[in-house]
């Protein structure tokens, strides 16, 4: 799967720079040995090696971040950003968390558009790069806990989607925003498979929407997202389960209706719409009681709404919490 590469991409650009150094270096001394034919073999057992799909050039550094309101950023530890790039669920990608940092090099995050619309006085398709222009950068360090039973501390960079929202002018009878991942089978190995009704669809309340702790992630840990994060633009919802935090968005709609899901739409009786975190619900394959957070051995009990109650508890006064799951 996406193992080719197009001649007309150099080496040096989908290798590693430390790994294409030292391969020039190995070169240049197995030349000077004077063996072609063995410099040859062993050029395409390195390469082998190394071998990635092309790639546009990794994560770069963010310009302006502001540190964000100590309110809405935990001091939690950062789970370290190989395990945030290399344990990650990327459906249109791979099952295999472990695969989905390979699989991803190669999808193009530029140009790309994000078209926002639906019940709004001034719908706006926007480049991504101007859509995150208009937006001063906060640096947000969150937690994320996976339905699975898992959980990360990440340091994201974005902006909350209130600002995108209130420059769209939600109209009066708004009450749901709607989201959509790129649809594009060419790119996404497994949209070209049945494994969920693509692309991937999540929705939030409005109020939740625009509650401050809802972030369109652009980057992590100082520097663009990686592809397999959800480039180039996310969200991350911290006190639900980390299935409704879509990535690679294309398109965010607001809307009078409960937006289709994908998850719920799959398996309705594992996944509901809320999916706020709640460690006495649980799934019916795995108990929400505690979790594994990635780093660590020994598991540690869940917190409801993720720790997020006392900023959104409030958001939910007269739902009934083991009902929504
Ligand atoms: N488009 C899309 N968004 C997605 C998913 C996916 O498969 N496709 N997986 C979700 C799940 S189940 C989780 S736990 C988080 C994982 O985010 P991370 O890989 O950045 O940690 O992304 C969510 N967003
Ligand atoms: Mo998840």
């Amino acid at each position: 799967m996406l193992i080719k590469r197009p001649a007309d991409i150099k080496s040096s650009e989908i290798t590693p720079e430390r790994v294409y150094f030292n391969r020039r270096a190995f070169m240049q001394g197995a030349a000077a040995a004077g063996s072609l034919a063995a410099t040859t073999g062993l050029y395409y057992l390195f390469a082998g090696i190394n071998r990635r799909p092309p790639s546009a050039p990794g994560p770069r550094p963010l310009a302006t971040v502001i540190p964000s309101d100590p309110a809405l950023t935990t001091e939690e530890p950062p789970t370290d950003y190989d395990d945030i790039t290399h344990y990650n669920n990327f459906y249109e990608f791979s099952t295999a968390k472990h695969d989905v940092a390979y699989e991803s090099q190669a999808l193009v995050t530029r140009p790309w558009t994000v078209v926002v619309g639906g019940l709004v006085n001034r719908p706006r398709t926007f480049d991504v790069d101007d859509l995150i222009r208009l937006f001063p950068l906060e640096e947000r360090v969150y937690r994320l806990r996976c339905v699975e039973g898992w959980s990360m501390v990440i340091p994201w960079v974005g902006f909350p989607l209130s600002g995108l929202l209130k420059l769209v002018e939600p109209l009066g009878a708004a009450q749901f925003v709607a989201f959509e991942t790129l649809h594009d089978p060419k790119q996404f190995p497994l949209q070209r498979s049945r494994l969920l009704d693509w692309p991937y669809r999540e929705g939030l309340r409005l109020d939740e929407a625009l509650h401050p702790l809802t972030l369109l992630a652009v980057g992590l840990y100082g520097k663009t997202l990686p592809n397999q994060n959800g480039a180039p633009l996310r969200l991350v919802v911290p006190w639900k389960y980390g299935f409704k935090s879509i990535k690679s968005i294309v398109r965010i709609t607001v809307t009078d209706r409960m937006p289709r899901t994908t998850w719920r739409e799959a398996a309705p009786h594992e996944y509901g719409f809320y999916a706020n975190v709640n460690p006495q619900v649980s799934h019916p394959r795995w108990s929400q009681a505690t979790e594994r957070r990635i780093g660590e051995f020994t598991r540690r009990p869940t917190l409801l709404f993720n720790g997020y109650a006392d900023q959104v508890a409030s958001l939910y006064a007269g739902l009934d919490l083991r009902k929504f799951y």
